[in-house]
C-alpha cells in the first residue's frame, strides 16, 4: 500500500477533561493533524463541548514538555537527559529521607489521573517511599459531598445511578452546580425536567430553570434546612419510606423546625413563596433527583450542606427510588476513580480504610509486604502543601496532576511553600505555574498516546486509548513511578509501567472491597462492556451495577442515616473593609488552573483574562466601569480582574472563575478555612473590597 493510500488511524476513547467523560472519535496520524468528533455514548449522545471539540489542540502545544529540565546552578531549568533526570530525583528522596526520615517525602496526585495512575502513585508513596504524606486534588473537589455520601449511603458513589435515568425526572434540583457551563451535554438529559437551581448567580443552568433560589454564598445550610421544614409542615415527607428505610429522621427534624421559612427568608434570601414553590415541584413525584455541585459543598461547612440536601431527598423518599434520588456531580476526568484507589490521604485501593486492620492486610497481601509497613494516614491536601518546607513538614514534594500554584487558596502562601521545598518534582506535558517552579520536570505522555481507565461520575469504567504514539523523549507516569521506584531499591516487577498489568493488579487489591473491580477487564471493557461499580469477580460474569440501593442501602443495617445538622455560615463575614461577598467557579471555556484551555487559541480567544461579574449598583457604589479593571482584596491577598456588570447577579456578591494565572488568580483572595471532616478548603465565600485600578 503506498503512503497517501493507507488509512489514516482511528481510535474510540473519551475526552480528556470533566468527569462526564464524553465518548470520542479521534483520527489522525500526527498531534497537529488530530481531528475529534463525538460518539453516541450514553452520557453524551453525540454531542461534545467546546472544551471537547478543542481538546486535541494541547497535543501540539507550542510550548510542550518534550525533554526532561533539571534547574541548574544558575537557576535556570535547563534541559537534560532521563537518567540525569531521574537519578537527581532519587539522590535528593534518599538523601532526605536518611536525613529527615520518610515522612519528609510527599506526593501529591490528581483527580485526572487513570486508575491505573491514581493506584501506582499510592503504592509508589507508601512502599518505595514509605511516606504516609500523600493527598490530591480531589479533597479540593469531591471530598465534602464524599464524606456525606459514605455518611447517609455507607458508600459514595457521584451518581448512584445513570445519567440517563435523568431523562425521565419530572423536577431535579441542581443545587451549587452550573451544568450548562460545566458539563454542558449533560443538559440534553434534563430537558423534560422542571429545573430548580440554587446559585447566587443568574448563571447559564438558572437560566433555564422553572426556579431560579438566589441564595447568599455560604448559606445553603439554612436553606435545606428550610426545605425539610417545610416539606414537614406542609405534609409532603414520605414516612412508610422513612420507617422502612432510614434512621435519624426525629432528631434532623428537630434540627430543622427551628428553620421556619421567615428565618430562612432572613438568612438566605430565598422568599418562603420560593422556598414553598421548590419543595411542592420536588414532592410532586417519586420522580424527583436533588443534585448537588460545588456551590454547595466547597465550604467550611461543606459536609454538613451536603448530608442536609442528603436529608431533604430523604424526607422525600427519594434516595434508592427507581424514578428519583441523590447524587453528586462528580467533576474532574477520574474524579471518581481517582478517589478509591489510593492516591487519598487515609486511603487504599478499592475504597478501603488505611486504619482498617482487614483493609491493611488485605492490600499489603497483594502488595507482597507485611501490613506492618504501610504507613497510617498523612495530611489533607491544604494542610499537606501548607506545612511544605516547615520544621515538621515535608521537604522533598512530587506532583502528577495538579497545579496548585494556581488552584489552592490562599495561593500565594501555598507557592511561598511550594518555593521553600528542597525538592519539587513535577511530571506535566505543559510548563504549568507549578511546573515552572520545579526543580525537576519530567514531561509526560497526554491522554492521546496513552492507555488506562477512568470511572466517570456514574461509577461507569471507561477505556482511555492511545491514538498516537507519544513524542520521543516523552515517558508515561507509569513509566516514571517504575523507573524512580527501581532507584531507589525496590523491585522492579512491584511496578508495572503497562497499564492493563497494572489493572490486574488494582482488581485484585479492590476485590472484596467498597469499590470491588475485580469482576472488570480490559477485554470486557473493550469488547463494549457497560459496566459500573461494584462488579465482583463472579463465576457468571458480573453485570456491575448501574443503579444501587433499590433494595438497600450499603450501611450493614441497609438503612440511610439522617444527619443532625446546623447551619454555622461561612469563615468569614462581610465587615466595613470588606463588604462583599466573593463567590469563584468555571466558565465554558476553561478547565480548572487553565494550564491546558489557556493554550488552546478558541478557548483563551473565548475569555482570555480574569474578570469578576459585579451588580451595576455595586459596582457604582465601588466605582467600578464596565470593562475597566478591578482590585479584589481580601484579608490574605488581591488580584486584578476585569469587571463585568451584571444586574443578575445579587448586589452582595461577585463572582471570578479561577482559571487564570499570576495577578489574576482567583486563589489570592479565597480563605483557606477546611471543613472539618473532609479537608474541604472554602473556595466559595470570601470577604472582599473591590477597588478600581489604572489600566
Ligand atoms: N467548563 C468547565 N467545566 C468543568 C470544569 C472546569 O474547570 N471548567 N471542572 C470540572 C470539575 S473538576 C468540577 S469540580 C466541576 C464543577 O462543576 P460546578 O459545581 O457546576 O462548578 P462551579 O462553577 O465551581 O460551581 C457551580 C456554581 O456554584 C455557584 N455558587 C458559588 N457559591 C455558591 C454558594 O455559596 N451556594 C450555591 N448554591 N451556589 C454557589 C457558582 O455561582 C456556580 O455557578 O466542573 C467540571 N467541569
Ligand atoms: N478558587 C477556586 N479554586 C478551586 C476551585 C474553585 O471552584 N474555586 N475548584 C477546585 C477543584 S474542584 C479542583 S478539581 C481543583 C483543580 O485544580 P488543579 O489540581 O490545578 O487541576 P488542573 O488545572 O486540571 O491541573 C492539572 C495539571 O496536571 C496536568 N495533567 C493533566 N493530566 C495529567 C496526567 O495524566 N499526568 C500528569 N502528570 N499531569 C497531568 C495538567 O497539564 C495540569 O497542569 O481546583 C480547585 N481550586
Ligand atoms: S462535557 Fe466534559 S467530557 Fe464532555 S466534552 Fe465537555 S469537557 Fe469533555
Ligand atoms: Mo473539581
Amino acid at each position: 500500500m503506498s503512503e497517501t493510500s493507507r488509512p489514516c488511524p482511528e481510535t474510540d476513547t473519551h475526552c480528556p477533561y470533566c468527569a462526564l467523560q464524553c465518548g470520542t472519535r479521534l483520527t489522525g496520524d500526527h498531534a497537529a493533524a488530530v481531528t475529534v468528533e463525538p460518539t453516541d455514548f450514553p452520557v453524551n449522545r453525540g454531542k461534545l463541548c467546546q472544551k471537547g471539540w478543542t481538546a486535541p489542540q494541547v497535543l501540539s502545544a507550542t510550548d510542550r514538555l518534550l525533554t526532561p529540565l533539571v534547574r541548574g546552578r544558575d537557576g535556570q531549568l535547563t534541559e537534560a537527559s532521563w537518567d540525569t533526570a531521574l537519578d537527581t530525583v532519587a539522590d535528593s528522596l534518599l538523601r532526605t529521607r536518611a536525613q529527615h526520615g520518610p515522612d519528609a517525602l510527599a506526593v501529591f496526585g490528581g483527580g485526572g489521573l487513570t486508575n491505573e495512575k491514581a493506584y501506582l502513585l499510592g503504592k509508589f508513596a507508601r512502599l518505595a517511599l514509605g511516606t504516609s504524606q500523600i493527598d490530591y486534588n480531589g479533597r479540593f473537589c469531591m471530598s465534602s459531598a464524599a464524606a456525606a455520601g459514605n455518611d447517609a449511603f455507607g458508600l459514595d458513589r457521584g451518581l448512584p445511578f445513570p445519567v440517563t435515568d435523568l431523562a425521565r425526572a419530572r423536577t431535579v434540583l441542581l443545587a451549587g452546580a452550573n451544568v450548562a457551563e460545566t458539563m454542558p451535554p449533560l443538559m440534553q438529559h434534563l430537558d423534560q425536567a422542571q429545573l430548580i437551581v440554587a446559585d447566587p448567580r443568574h448563571s447559564a443552568t438558572a437560566r433555564r430553570a422553572a426556579l431560579h433560589l438566589q441564595p447568599a454564598p455560604g448559606t445553603d445550610l439554612a436553606l435545606a434546612l428550610g426545605l425539610m421544614h417545610l416539606a414537614v409542615v406542609e405534609g409532603l415527607v414520605d414516612h412508610a419510606y422513612i420507617e422502612r428505610r432510614t434512621r435519624g429522621f426525629e432528631a434532623a427534624v428537630s434540627r430543622a423546625a427551628g428553620w421556619w421559612p421567615e428565618r430562612v427568608e432572613a438568612v438566605t434570601g430565598v422568599p418562603v413563596s420560593a422556598q414553598r414553590t421548590a419543595v411542592h415541584l420536588l414532592a410532586e413525584s417519586h420522580d424527583s433527583y436533588v443534585l448537588t455541585g460545588r456551590g454547595v459543598e466547597q465550604h467550611r461547612q461543606g459536609t454538613a450542606t451536603t448530608a442536609a440536601f442528603i436529608n431533604l431527598a430523604l424526607a422525600l423518599g427519594l434516595p434508592g427510588s427507581p424514578g428519583g434520588g441523590y447524587g453528586c456531580l462528580t467533576g474532574q476526568g477520574n474524579g471518581q476513580g481517582g478517589r478509591e484507589h489510593g492516591q487519598k490521604a487515609d486511603q487504599l485501593p478499592g475504597y478501603r480504610s488505611l486504619t482498617d486492620p482487614t483493609d491493611r492486610a488485605h492490600v499489603a497481601g497483594v502488595w507482597g509486604v507485611s501490613p506492618h509497613q504501610l504507613p497510617g494516614p498523612g495530611r489533607t491536601a491544604y494542610e499537606l502543601l501548607d506545612a511544605l518546607g516547615s520544621e515538621k513538614g515535608p521537604r522533598a514534594l512530587l506532583i502528577l496532576g495538579s497545579n496548585p500554584a494556581v488552584s489552592a487558596p490562599h495561593s500565594a502562601q501555598i507557592a511561598k511553600r511550594l518555593a521553600s521545598l528542597d525538592l519539587l518534582v513535577v511530571a506535566d506535558f505543559v510548563p504549568s505555574e507549578t511546573a515552572r517552579m520545579a526543580d525537576v520536570v519530567l514531561p509526560v505522555t497526554q491522554w492521546a498516546e496513552e492507555d488506562g481507565t477512568l470511572t466517570n461520575l456514574e461509577g461507569r469504567i471507561l477505556r482511555r486509548r492511545a491514538l498516537l504514539t507519544p513524542p520521543p523523549l516523552v515517558r508515561s507516569d507509569l513509566q516514571i513511578l517504575h523507573d524512580l521506584a527501581v532507584r531507589l531499591g525496590e523491585p522492579p516487577d512491584r511496578y508495572p509501567a503497562e497499564p492493563r498489568e497494572v489493572f490486574e493488579e488494582l482488581r485484585a487489591a479492590s476485590r472484596g472491597g467498597r469499590a470491588d473491580y475485580s469482576g472488570i477487564s480490559y477485554d470486557r471493557l473493550d469488547a463494549g462492556e457497560s459496566l459500573h461499580w461494584p462488579c465482583p469477580d463472579t463465576a457468571e460474569p458480573h453485570p456491575g451495577t448501574p443503579r444501587l440501593f433499590l433494595d438497600k442501602f450499603a450501611h450493614p443495617d441497609g438503612r440511610a442515616r439522617f444527619t443532625d445538622t446546623d447551619h454555622h455560615g461561612p469563615a468569614e463575614n462581610t465587615s466595613g473593609d470588606y463588604p462583599v461577598h466573593a463567590t469563584t467557579g468555571r466558565v465554558l471555556a476553561h478547565y480548572q488552573s487553565g494550564a491546558q484551555t489557556r493554550r488552546v487559541a478558541e478557548l483563551s480567544e473565548a475569555v482570555p483574562e480574569a474578570f469578576v461579574e459585579v451588580h451595576p449598583d455595586t459596582a457604582a457604589r465601588c466605582g467600578l466601569a464596565d470593562r475597566g479593571l478591578a482590585r479584589i482584596t481580601s484579608a490574605r491577598g488581591g488580584m486584578t480582574a476585569r469587571v463585568r456588570l451584571d444586574p443578575t447577579l445579587r448586589p452582595d456578591t461577585v463572582f471570578v472563575p479561577f482559571h487564570f494565572a499570576g495577578a489574576g488568580r482567583a486563589n489570592l483572595f479565597t480563605h483557606p478555612a477546611l471543613d472539618p471532616r473532609s479537608g474541604m478548603p472554602e473556595f466559595k465565600v470570601s470577604a472582599v473590597r473591590l477597588d478600581p485600578l489604572p489600566e
